[in-house]
């Protein structure tokens, strides 16, 4: 889109996280289009080790000592980053998941005496909606969302919600930019085969060829794996069916011991972690997502984009991607019974099963593919980088008490005022 190229530097957790794979994938598309991309982080991420485009890989290292209770991750992210932006003449440090990286990019940014990159701030979830709201780290965070030059979300949900969770002011604008997938290689099978994954159920020849659903997570309590286990069950006692659980997590073993009690270990298979999910994904007949909260649900986008429709909690972002009976079902979160029932009525209805099938594909098509996206970040970083740059709370002005009860958007360091920029969207 813009023939401009940037130096860009990108700052995520670099596992198996939903906020990593989407950094990580910004940062490929962006150097797909000729950007000079810089990713800064603990360990190369998952979907970065087998690209073959130069993306430029820095390590932060956690320097230890014995008395220290935590390594300070924070501290050391934020001299790590000084020292590239300087030695590489970044345009743009973009930060994802507010805790602790917008304080170590704010940190940064006073080693750099206000000089270096601008910084950008992608809000990824529980950044907001569990940990970001806390007392412990509430004042902090919104500090240095404040001090940043851009700050995006990706759902009209979490964009709402971070105002009151964090405290922050309505003027400070939040740019909505929606997660993505790659529609080409989340793409569903040539021939959709349930029998292609028969020989991960190998103590069930019985049930070859019955229904696959599926669930894709981290495994942590915010996923509801025991309701994933729950729906499952129910659907099981209608008409005979399978389970892939993809990921892993906290609640593993738990998941396990319930599905060891309930007599169904051979209907279900852990597959653990896997940088292949697609192969899985595409001969599956439902994805099963009964979060608790989800600010977007990456997991969601990818298997629509494989073709296969999900049954998902009423929450969040998934409300803005699931078109509810059209392309996937969405039911109140906790609702097992009622999840349940739409799979039921799903696996009953082979027609309607394809025909919401090709609705998925569509909605992944229309609403998340990245090239659309990949522009919009594009477009962002070009307007931010034609703003001044933010230096909020500034040494000047800093004991004005003015500027902290006005609640300033963006504080201009050439005249000391504190003004909402021009494309300020309201909340
Ligand atoms: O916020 C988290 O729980 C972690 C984060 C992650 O790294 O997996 O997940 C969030 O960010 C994803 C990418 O933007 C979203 O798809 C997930 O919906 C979101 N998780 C929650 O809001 C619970």
């Amino acid at each position: 889109m813009t023939p401009t190229k940037l130096r860009i530097g990108i700052v995520c957790y670099p596992n198996f996280g939903g906020s990593g794979i989407v950094a990580t994938e910004i940062g490929l598309g962006l150097a797909q289009r000729g950007h000079e991309v810089h990713l800064i982080t603990t360990e190369l991420p998952v979907r970065a080790r087998q690209s073959t485009l130069p993306i430029h890989f820095h390590r932060v290292e956690v320097q230890d000592y014995p008395l220290f209770e935590f390594p300070p991750y924070t501290l050391a992210l934020a001299s790590r980053l000084a020292e590239i932006a300087q030695q590489t003449q970044l345009d743009i440090l973009h930060l994802h998941y507010a805790i602790p990286h917008a304080v170590s990019g704010y940190l940064a940014r006073q080693i750099l005496q206000g000089k270096g990159p601008r910084i950008i701030v992608t809000l990824h979830g529980t950044d907001v909606t569990r940990v970001g709201c806390l007392d412990s780290y509430r004042s902090v965070t919104r500090m240095a969302l404040l001090a940043s030059d851009g700050i995006t979300a990706p759902s009209h949900y979490l964009r709402k919600v971070s105002y009151p969770l964090l405290d922050l002011p309505d003027e400070l604008p939040i740019e909505v930019i929606s997660n993505f997938v790659d529609t080409q290689r989340f793409h569903p099978a040539a021939q959709r085969s349930r029998a292609r994954l028969d020989t991960l159920f190998p103590k069930t020849p019985d049930l070859h060829g019955t229904p696959i659903l599926a669930h894709l997570s981290n495994f942590r309590p915010i996923k509801r794996i025991p309701d994933v286990i729950d729906i499952f069950a129910r659907v099981n006692n209608a008409l005979p069916a399978r389970l892939l659980l993809i990921g892993e997590g906290p609640e593993r073993r738990a998941a396990a011991e319930r599905i060891q009690e309930l007599g169904l270990q051979d209907q279900v298979c852990f597959l653990g972690k896997r940088e292949d999910v697609v192969q899985y994904l595409q001969h599956c007949d439902l994805m099963l997502m009964p979060s608790e909260t989800e600010s977007f649900g990456l997991a969601a986008l990818e298997s629509m984009s494989c073709g296969v429709p999900v049954i998902a909690s009423d929450v969040g972002g998934l409300h803005e991607l699931i078109e509810h009976q059209t392309s996937g079902f969405l039911a109140p979160v906790y609702d097992t019974e009622t999840m349940a029932k739409f799979a039921i009525q799903l696996l009953q209805d082979p027609q309607g099963l394809e025909q919401m099938m090709r609705a998925a594909r569509k909605r992944a098509l229309d609403f998340g593919d990245q090239d659309a996206i990949f522009d919009q970040y594009e477009r962002f970083y070009q307007q931010t980088l034609t703003q001044t740059p933010s230096s909020y709370p500034c040494q000047t002005c800093e004991e004005n008490a003015h500027h902290r009860t006005q609640e300033p958007t963006r504080h201009d360091p050439a005249t000391h005022s504190l003004s909402a920029p021009p494309s300020s969207a309201a909340n």
